[in-house]
């Protein structure tokens, strides 16, 4: 079947051409996310940490004390998985609090 020449208003113009159009992933990237940790150790008062995770975390007094637990028994626990400018925050008001407390708690940020 003789297909040539083709007028310029025989060609079609829809992109149904699939071997031409490729799909592209739109590159929405999230923004990554920050894992802010407790960390234990033998001088901070239990209470105060209690206190520290109300008061930064938002947790009420029954969670901040079994996260208290988890971070003495076990070493360390995530209390919360923020954007890397709250996480930052996060980090600095508790280590700030802690310092003016003089109490040697340690509170770290880790990308997820
Ligand atoms: N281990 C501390 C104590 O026995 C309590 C404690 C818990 C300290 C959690 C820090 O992140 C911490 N007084």
């Amino acid at each position: 079947m003789i297909d040539w020449p083709v007028k310029m208003s025989d060609k079609k113009d829809d992109d149904s051409d699939l071997s031409v159009v490729l799909q592209t992933r739109p590159k929405t990237k999230r923004p990554p996310l920050y894992k802010v940790m407790l960390l234990n150790d033998d001088y901070t008062p239990m209470e105060f940490v209690v206190q520290v995770l109300e008061r930064f975390f938002g947790v009420n007094h029954a969670q901040a004390f079994e996260i208290m637990l988890t971070v003495h028994k076990k070493g360390l626990a995530v209390v919360g998985v923020f954007s890397h400018e709250i996480a930052e925050t996060k980090v600095t008001q508790v280590m700030d609090f802690a310092r003016r407390h003089q109490h040697p708690l340690q509170c770290t940020m880790e990308k997820e």
